[in-house]
């Protein structure tokens, strides 16, 4: 072999090195990447888990919480229940490693409940439907969407003048039916004709109508001792504002014991008194357990909802979010 030809193979040998250095190169970069990709991948799934583990841990808290409640004959909002946060504090900064969840009990009974519509012979309860009315009023809502939520609860499918029923929603793209009957949840609300709209806009302090607003079942009668302000002067034209203020500045200085803590309010006639003695109440429930589980960046919500049966806490309603 002359010096041309070993110079040619060292060539050779040499191009072919080099390739397979190329290729076992691309092969560990292709192999870190997908390893990268992985692992960062295995890192979402179990902030998640973590997250979740900690949303879990926010509902078994409150339960605890709930099930610490001695005085079931009264529910107010200066008792345990009312003012626990869970772990930690949305607002503060989540540290990298760092767990929390918080949590937020509400009473359902300091809602008005839209499913106290429907009486038990199917037709409508009017003082029911002034209550929501004055609520939307009070809350500087339209009440002209009223017959389409009268339409989706009612059962027959004759429609309201303003109303929508079955054949309305049938033309519609999707279309669905009309519900005739109670309202499952309060986001089904947003298939109601122009509700989807109500629920959007807010009140001065930032709140929404749902703030308000319950299907869960409550027995109707709101609880004087957690209803918001709004919540109560729906009850009837005459308990105004100011009205509703003293009732909140009475219940501050002691819990109301019974509806007829009422007549010490300043201003609470006995005519007013006897046309909403029914439709009150001083004790709560169903609870609302909202958790919230942090873990990273990654958060789990869970709402779920409770009834006191006998001392004991039965389930209602669950569901997760992430
Ligand atoms: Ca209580
Ligand atoms: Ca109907």
């Amino acid at each position: 072999m002359n010096s041309v030809d070993r110079s040619h193979s060292r060539g050779i040998a040499l191009l072919i090195t080099l390739l397979i250095l190329v290729v076992l190169v691309l092969l560990v970069h292709r192999f870190a990447f997908s390893t990268r990709v992985h692992l960062a991948s295995a890192s979402i799934v179990r902030d998640a888990f973590q997250a979740e583990t900690m949303a879990l841990s926010g509902v078994e808290a409150a339960l605890a919480v709930l099930d610490r409640d001695e005085d079931e004959e009264v529910d107010h909002m200066e008792e345990e229940w009312a003012t626990f946060k869970g772990s930690g504090s949305l607002e503060l900064k989540i540290l990298p490693e760092e767990a929390a969840f918080t949590v937020a009990i509400e009473d359902e009974s300091a809602k008005v409940n839209l499913n106290a519509l429907l009486k038990e012979d199917g037709g409508i309860d009017p003082s029911v439907e002034a209550q929501i009315r004055r609520l939307l009023e009070i809350l500087g809502l339209p009440t002209d969407r009223m017959d389409a939520l009268l339409d989706w609860v009612d059962p027959d499918d004759d429609r309201r003048a303003q109303g929508a029923e079955s054949s309305d929603y049938q033309a519609l793209d999707p279309p669905y039916p009309c519900r005739n009957g109670p309202l499952r949840t309060l986001g089904e609300l947003e298939l109601v004709l122009g509700w989807a709209e109500l629920l959007q806009a807010q009140t001065k302090d930032g709140r929404t109508l749902a703030h308000f607003l319950t299907v869960a079942p409550t027995d109707g009668r709101l609880n004087l001792n957690t209803a918001s302000s709004e919540a109560l002067q729906s009850l009837d034209p005459d308990l105004n504002e100011a009205l509703a203020a003293r009732i909140i500045a009475l219940r501050e200085e002691a819990p109301l014991e019974t509806p007829e803590s009422l007549l010490l309010v300043p201003g609470m006639t006995q005519e007013l008194f006897q046309r909403i003695q029914t439709r009150v109440k001083v004790s709560g429930g169903p609870f609302t357990i909202k958790s919230t589980g942090i873990y990273r960046r990654a958060r789990i919500q869970i709402e779920a909802q409770y009834e006191r049966a006998e001392g004991e806490w039965i389930p209602l309603r669950w569901r997760e979010e992430g």
